[in-house]
């Protein structure tokens, strides 16, 4: 498996979570999926969704991504998230974060073997 895809499932995929997150589950994520290590991740979006269908938005057409690449692609339903963002005055080591549930479309980049390496929206 490239690193890519890796660091993604890592960063952004948490399949088992299939209920509403408790106003501690970015405090406790992003540090178990190590986004706090060199630095406190200022904004990252877990997906509770199989990964089966995470990679299937790779099928999707090819959309403009916020950096300019096109391979960009837009999930045809919306997938359950939660959305962590830094809170104001959270310094490391001690990262805090706003945990806030959503459902919305997500936008992932894939790369040559069709997987998602970023998560763009
Ligand atoms: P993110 O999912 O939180 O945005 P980020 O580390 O920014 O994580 O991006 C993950 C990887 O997707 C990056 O590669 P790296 O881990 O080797 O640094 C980034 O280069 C890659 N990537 C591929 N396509 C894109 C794209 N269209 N836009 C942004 N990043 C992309």
């Amino acid at each position: 498996q490239e690193s890519g895809a890796r660091k993604f499932k890592q960063q952004h995929m948490d399949s088992n979570s299939r209920h509403l997150p408790n106003s501690n589950y970015c405090n406790k994520m992003m540090k178990k999926r190590k986004m706090t290590v060199d630095a406190c991740k200022p904004v990252n979006t877990f997906v509770h969704e199989s990964l089966t269908d995470v990679k299937a938005i790779c099928n999707q057409r090819n959309i403009r991504c916020k950096n300019g690449q096109n391979n960009c692609h837009k999930s045809r339903s919306s997938m359950r998230v939660t959305d962590c963002r830094l809170t104001n005055g959270s310094r490391h080591p001690n990262c805090k974060y706003r945990t806030s549930p959503a459902k919305r479309q997500i936008i992932v980049a894939c790369d040559k073997n069709r997987v998602p390496v970023h998560l763009d929206a």
